[in-house]
């Protein structure tokens, strides 16, 4: 029996884990007790990776569709159908007719990482999405103006606060964003333990919401709402203090300033939180000797995106909060810690806009709710390819239905996936890559936004039957450079870890005989700030500890002024379209809201059998109040319908929902022609991004409002 320490890549927790394998594969996967950072945490998901390494519907082999269906080819035949289909379309309509789309698992992904910049630039187009603007995009638009850097996201010091405020986050269930922590529910119990206090603000009593001090029912879509008030009653009360912060702030006079209209008063009727409450709150964050403001998807996917996660920082900037020891503090990752440089060229947003509906680029990327509409809409520059990278926006996407009918529309698709899914259905090359265990793996991204300075490296546990994603990146590097479907792909590698070294001012003959993600991750880790080298990891299986976050402004700081800016006209800009809102009439429609689940990672492990047995959980959970009114019964089915279409799902009558408010999970649906999922087939569930509006936006980011979408809800 063999045993391996892998950390997984499912999200963005970063635990250690035990894998143990024998002749025949995988026999066990343990949380990994000895991991330095998350200490034999494991969930349902990461001990379901030896279900997905053995799962039959899996991909291994390339698939081409010709007339009409899929068949296998081989390696060097999928490249062929490559190298005769996609350059020519660059080529007869320019670059911007091919177009990307890099689902979330691209971020857990080391091949991606150090790779998908050679391929992503040899396309060169502007037609780049992710599921960036499905998600976080408000806080990279928001970071960048406040610090310079749209990585420059301060996470929770959750190990030493004594105060978390905490708002559209459910991290008992999704395990966390924006703030890399293992076992966010032991970490909350320390709080508590310590005399901390726990609050959530969320329209649903969520797993989270039960095990904080106090939870607050609020409207969804009116964070920043509330979160105005709070400033407004730290200014009115006197209690603001920048504290160290003083010398490095630039603009509290101007947020006193917009904050004025939003008394408590104003805001209690339209947020659903009562102002004596509202100034309570307030109080005791100035009081608390360590607090932070936290706020996640809830908070990020709706009207006021880039408003609620600029307020949130603004807060842990006026508490004098921000980068102190349990307040919102920096991290300094071990390799790739994009602010880590000095000299980063200060954020803006709005570098280039989309030709149909001229929204705004944020952090290089556009928003994938105009997708569609570049697609349908002839003319210079419409896409007439497109290139998916583990990602599956005919589930994860606003008007999936419009999504799903548009991407037959184009010349050529490729899809980097290890699923026949709802979106690689419309391939017309499949490429699959090897499963978590067969491949290396270093969290590049995540720990830089770590609530403590971790390193891990994963070696691949297995070997792979097919090749390296970050080798057919550079395999397609290869044709779109005009170099054919069969490029050197040593040379190319050679020259992805001189551009590394180069920006990194080493010589990459440091690496030694190390090629591939090995060599790059060595280059970085010696660039890094800790002095390490891929062998001191290698050495170091549970990981290595690098210590407590520490304090990093003004040197974090980019922005031209080289200080904090609270108050940049790129954000304070949307502040009217906020306070058109106070005097704005509760409508009385019911909004839907999301609901992440433990046994689900969105849209793509509901082939794996032990985290879909039971019951179906693809249900719309409405209030008892509301369940009565509309006579909705527990059990029963019910249509939704929002602008963009209809779906039936069975109704859950709880009061976990607040009043007015209807939740579903996203990222169920399979039951469409053509996937390959025969276990997510039997537990289909429906599609809730086809209720989500793609003409609802966050104004200042692009990004789709996922919570907070008008609907009616009627028995079936
Ligand atoms: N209504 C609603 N919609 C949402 C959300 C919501 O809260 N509500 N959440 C949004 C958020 S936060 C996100 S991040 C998006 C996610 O949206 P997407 O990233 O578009 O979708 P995923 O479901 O993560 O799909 C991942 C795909 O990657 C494939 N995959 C998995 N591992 C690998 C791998 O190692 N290599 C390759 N090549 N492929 C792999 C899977 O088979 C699957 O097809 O959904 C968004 N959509
Ligand atoms: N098990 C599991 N874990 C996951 C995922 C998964 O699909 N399943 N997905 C991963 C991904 S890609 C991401 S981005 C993270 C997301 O991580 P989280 O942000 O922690 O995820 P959610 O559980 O969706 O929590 C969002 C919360 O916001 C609430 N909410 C909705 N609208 C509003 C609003 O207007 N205001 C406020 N204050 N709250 C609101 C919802 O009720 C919900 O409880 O999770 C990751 N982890
Ligand atoms: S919490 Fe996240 S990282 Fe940890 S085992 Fe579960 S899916 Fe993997
Ligand atoms: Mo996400």
């Amino acid at each position: 029996m063999a045993m391996a320490h892998v950390t997984c890549p499912l999200c963005e927790a970063t635990c250690g884990l035990e894998v143990t394998f024998d002749g025949a594969g995988v026999t066990s996967v343990r949380g990994d007790s000895e991991d330095v950072f998350s200490r034999g945490y494991v969930c349902p998901k990461g001990a379901s990776l030896g279900a997905l390494h053995n799962d039959p519907d899996r991909l291994r082999t390339p698939l081409v569709k010709r007339g009409g269906s899929f068949t296998e080819v081989s390696w060097d035949e999928a490249f062929a159908e490559i190298d005769a289909r996609l350059p020519a379309v660059a080529a007869e309509h320019g670059r911007d007719s091919v177009a990307v789309y890099v689902g979330n698992p691209a971020a857990h992904n080391l091949a991606v990482a150090l790779y998908g910049r050679a391929f992503f630039k040899a396309l060169g187009t502007r037609n780049f999405y992710t599921a960036g603007s499905v998600d976080q995009l408000p806080k990279h638009y928001s970071s960048g103006y406040l610090f310079g850097g749209g990585f420059t996201i301060p996470v929770p010091d959750l190990d030493r606060t004594g105060h978390l405020l905490m708002l559209g986050a459910n991290p008992l269930v999704s395990n966390g964003s924006l703030m890399t922590a293992a076992d966010v529910r032991g970490r909350l119990r320390a709080i508590r333990q310590r005399g901390g206090k726990v609050v959530v603000v969320d329209p649903r009593r969520t797993r989270t919401a039960e095990v904080a001090d106090e939870h607050h029912a609020i409207r969804p879509g009116t964070d920043a709402l509330l979160l105005f008030a709070l400033v407004h009653t730290l200014f009115a009360e006197d209690l603001v203090s920048l504290g160290r912060l003083a010398d490095h702030v630039n603009g509290a006079a101007e947020v006193r300033t917009l904050a004025e209209p939003f008394a408590p008063e104003a805001v209690a009727p339209v947020t659903g939180v009562a102002a004596a409450e509202i100034r309570r709150m307030a109080r005791e964050l100035a009081a608390a000797e360590r607090a932070v403001v936290y706020g996640r998807i809830g908070t990020t996917t709706q009207a006021f995106g880039t408003l609620t996660s600029w307020l949130v920082d603004v807060l842990n900037v006026l508490t004098g909060n921000l980068d102190a020891e349990g307040g919102a503090m920096f991290p300094l990752a071990a390799a790739g810690q994009l602010n880590s440089s000095g000299a980063q060229r200060p954020f803006t947003a709005g570098r280039w806009r989309t030709r149909v509906r001229g929204l705004p680029e944020v952090f290089g990327e556009v928003p994938v709710a105009t997708l569609a509409d570049e697609i349908e809409t002839p003319g210079d520059g419409q896409v007439r390819a497109l290139v998916t990278i583990a990602g599956n926006p005919c589930l994860s996407t606003p008007n999936a239905g419009r999504l799903a009918n548009a991407l037959p529309q184009l010349d050529f698709m490729l899809s980097l996936d290890i699923y026949l899914n709802e979106t690689t259905r419309h391939a017309d090359v499949i490429l699959p890559g090897p499963t978590p265990l067969e491949r290396a793996h270093y969290d590049t991204a995540l720990y830089q936004l770590a609530v403590r300075n971790v390193a891990n490296w994963t070696p691949a546990a297995l070997s792979s039957p097919v090749p390296q994603e970050w080798e057919t990146l550079l395999r397609l590097t290869g044709i779109v450079t005009g170099q054919g479907p069969n490029a050197d792909v040593a040379a190319l590698d050679a020259f992805v870890a001189a551009d590394v070294a180069r920006r990194s001012g080493l010589d990459v003959a440091v690496a030694g005989e190390r090629t591939g993600p090995e060599r790059i991750m060595d280059l970085m880790l010696r660039a890094g700030p800790y002095d390490l080298t891929l062998a001191d990891l290698e050495a170091a299986p549970h990981g290595v500890d690098l210590g407590p976050l520490r304090p990093r402004i003004p040197e974090v700081l980019s922005t031209p002024s080289g200080r904090i800016e609270l108050a940049p006209e790129a954000i304070t800009g949307d502040v009217p379209r906020l306070a058109a809102e106070l005097t704005r009439p509760p409508n009385g429609r019911l909004v839907l809201i999301g609901r992440r689940q433990l046994s689900s990672n969105n849209s793509w492990m509901h082939n794996l059998e032990p985290l879909v047995r039971g019951k179906n959980r693809c249900t719309v959970q409405v209030h008892p109040d509301d369940a009565g009114r509309l006579g909705l019964r527990d059990g029963g089915q019910a249509k939704v319908t929002a602008r963009t279409g209809t779906i039936e799902v069975p109704v859950e009558v709880t009061d976990e929902v607040r009043p007015g408010v209807v939740s579903i999970p996203h990222g169920w649906g399979h039951d469409v022609e053509g996937v390959r999922a025969a276990v997510a087939r039997a537990h289909a569930g429906a599609n809730s991004n086809v209720l989500a509006d793609e003409l609802l936006l966050d104004a200042l980011s692009g990004t789709a409002v996922l919570n907070g979408i008008p609907v009616e809800v009627v028995p079936a």
